[in-house]
């Protein structure tokens, strides 16, 4: 068994979890925040056999989207400088994800 940690967009997250399902998966959502942006994000656990990874990874893949964000920076020049905001590009997605070897797996 496998587990998938996918870190997805917030805009991305109802139409996969819906996809998920329909499919078969089991999931958690967690509510996470991204540590560049600080923005929400969410972490979805996904415990799936091994011969379902492939088609588990396929439907992450279809539903989330990569996006262009523009961001706001703070920046200062020297100590004691206001901080200037200025407007950053940020290419965030498709999804973030690791794949984790289960070592046991129970249901009580
Ligand atoms: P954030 O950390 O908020 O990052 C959002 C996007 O900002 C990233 O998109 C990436 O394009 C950019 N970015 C992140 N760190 C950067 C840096 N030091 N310099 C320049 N640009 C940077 P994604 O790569 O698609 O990541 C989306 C979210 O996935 C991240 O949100 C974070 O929550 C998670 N993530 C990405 N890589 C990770 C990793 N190695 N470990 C844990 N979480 C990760």
């Amino acid at each position: 068994m496998k587990m998938i940690i996918a870190i997805v967009q917030d805009q991305d997250l109802n139409p996969l979890q819906e996809d998920l399902t329909e499919k078969g998966f089991r999931m958690t959502n967690l509510a996470s925040t991204g540590g560049f942006l600080r923005s929400g994000n969410s972490t979805l656990l996904i415990g799936v056999e091994e011969e379902k990874l492939e088609e588990c990874l396929k439907t992450i893949e279809d539903n989330c989207k990569s996006r262009e964000i523009t961001t706001s920076v703070l920046s200062v020049t020297m100590p004691g400088d206001a901080y200037i905001p200025f407007p950053m590009e940020v290419l965030v997605g498709g999804a973030t994800v690791f794949i984790l070897d289960v070592v046991d797996f129970v249901r009580m």
